[in-house]
């Protein structure tokens, strides 16, 4: 076991991922450190069981465009699939639709997206699901320097994601490392020379599993253990 890296250790019972759709969305700046965190995440999404056609990877130059990129791809999935369903976007009864009111409304979503997800869930498995995204991990990596600007971005970036979460009602797994130094995210993403570390992005994987299957419990009223 890994010393002085916490983690949230293996979810009971394992969650299966296999009817979900899951995005990425990962910064550029950092690649090292980026680019092991997303082979953590990938590897702990095909582990639990998502399909790699249900994964979207999309990039962003820096950790700053996080929470607008994923808000953009949640609208995007829920554009899919209306698309292919030929499904509603009113929330709540609301007479309007679309998805811009969707982000207005002050709505919990999750019903909505489970109902959702559940008409485009695909029966056979081979093709990519349509569906709104079960969950989005946002990934990044900033470094502090000599200025104020990491800790102007690191505050603006987790308020953001969080706000994204709460106002779509898609679960935003937090994958932004806020490090001092370049080491301590090598650390993080398991690739120290030392080989102290532990891959973060496994954790991130782990838990947009469990929120995309809880999520889904909780828009048909059940309690997903
Ligand atoms: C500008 C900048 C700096 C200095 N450092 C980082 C970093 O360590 N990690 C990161 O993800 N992004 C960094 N950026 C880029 C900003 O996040 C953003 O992409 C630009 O300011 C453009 O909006």
């Amino acid at each position: 076991m890994f010393e002085g890296i916490k983690g949230p250790g293996a979810p009971q019972p394992q969650h299966n991922g296999s009817a979900l759709r899951i995005g990425i969305v990962h910064a550029r700046w950092n690649e090292q450190i980026i680019s092991a965190l997303l082979d953590g995440t990938l590897k702990s999404l095909r582990a639990a069981g998502v399909k790699d056609q249900n994964i979207v990877i999309q990039t962003v130059p820096g950790s700053y465009e996080l929470p607008y990129a994923v808000r953009q791809m949640y609208l995007a999935s829920q554009t899919q699939h209306a698309a292919t369903a030929g499904g509603s976007l009113v929330a709540g009864g609301a007479s309007g639709s679309g998805t811009a009111d969707l982000l207005g409304s002050s709505t919990n979503l999750a019903g909505l997206a489970a109902d959702e997800s559940k008409k485009t869930d695909d029966k056979d498995g081979d093709s990519a699901s349509k569906a709104p995204f079960d969950a989005i991990i946002a990934i990044g990596a900033l470094i502090k320097g000599s200025t104020m600007h990491f800790e102007y971005i690191s505050d603006a970036v987790s308020h953001g994601l969080m706000r994204v979460q709460l106002d779509t009602g898609c679960a935003v797994v937090f994958g932004l490392l806020t490090l001092l130094t370049e080491e301590q995210g090598l650390e993080r993403a398991g690739i120290d020379a030392a080989g102290k570390g532990h891959n973060h992005g496994e954790d991130w994987g782990a838990a947009a599993v469990e929120l995309g299957v809880k999520r889904r419990g909780w828009g048909e009223g059940v309690f997903v253990q």
